[in-house]
């Protein structure tokens, strides 16, 4: 296979597209039959703040970070049912995925989208004023549907964030893994290498893992800062792990 036969790129679906039951439309829209790009993993996921933070890191600080994250979480579309916060989220593989995904996907803005790009997802998404306590307006939040990784550099980031290497089948696992030699376990923010009550185990001898969250545990377990922080790597073995914020 030629290496960019196996590009990848990940797409949410997120909270607004489920809650107006425009999945069908979107994975439609992604199949095979339209873009040649076949799914290389899937999953529901309760989006915890962590993961969201983690995902939208670039944008911490700007004015619609946070509207941003309430979004994203669930917690804006679903603010009465929890139980029904989630996303899809999913890996499509194949010759130019991330490019041909970002096309079917749209620009950013609903608005701009209808305007220069009908027919694509984004098209169908709204734009909504984000107010202060006083009832100001102090920008908006782009509801646009989906998520489309950026790049291919962007891709690996948030697939590796997203899903484990067990969650995708080996003949289509893109980035290097490596078998852990060791127990990791991760509670309040610490690394730990012996179980306490209340951790959650990051990785146990024999485990399956990306080789760079392998390097970067190494890392900091030694007290070494690594390329990535705790967070990054512990947000995906918390996914739907326990009804937390
Ligand atoms: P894209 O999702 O098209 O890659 P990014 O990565 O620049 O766009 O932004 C991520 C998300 O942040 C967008 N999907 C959108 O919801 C939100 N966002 C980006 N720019 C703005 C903005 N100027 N105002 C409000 N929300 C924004």
């Amino acid at each position: 296979m030629e290496p960019n036969e196996l590009e990848q790129t990940l797409v949410l679906i997120k909270p607004d597209a489920l809650k107006v039951s425009l999945t069908g439309y979107i994975l439609s829209q992604f199949s095979e039959f339209h873009t040649g790009l076949r799914y290389a993993g899937a999953k529901i996921v309760h989006v915890t703040r962590m993961l969201a933070e983690e995902h939208y890191a670039e944008h911490k600080g700007k004015a619609f970070y946070s509207a941003l994250i309430s979004y994203i979480t669930g917690e804006i579309h679903y603010a009465e049912r929890p139980q029904r916060r989630r996303v899809v989220a999913l890996v499509y593989c194949g010759p130019d995925a991330v490019k041909k995904v970002r096309s079917i996907a749209g620009p950013t803005n609903p608005h701009v989208a209808r305007d220069t790009a009908p027919g694509t997802i984004r098209a169908l998404g709204t734009v909504v004023p984000v107010k202060d306590d006083a009832g100001n307006t102090v920008g908006e939040r782009l509801d646009n549907l989906v998520h489309a990784s950026a790049t291919t550099e962007e891709a690996e980031r948030e697939i590796k964030l997203w899903f484990k290497p067990d969650d995708i089948m080996p003949y289509m696992r893109l980035y290097p893994t490596d078998i852990s030699e060791d127990y990791y376990y991760y509670r309040g923010g610490l690394l730990l290498s012996d179980y306490e009550p209340g951790a959650r185990c990051l990785a146990a001898p024999g485990d399956t893992v990306w080789k760079s969250d392998l390097e970067a545990l190494r890392k900091l377990s030694r007290g070494a800062t690594a390329p990535c922080s705790l967070d990054a790597i512990a947000a995906k073995y918390l996914i739907n792990q326990a009804i937390r914020s």
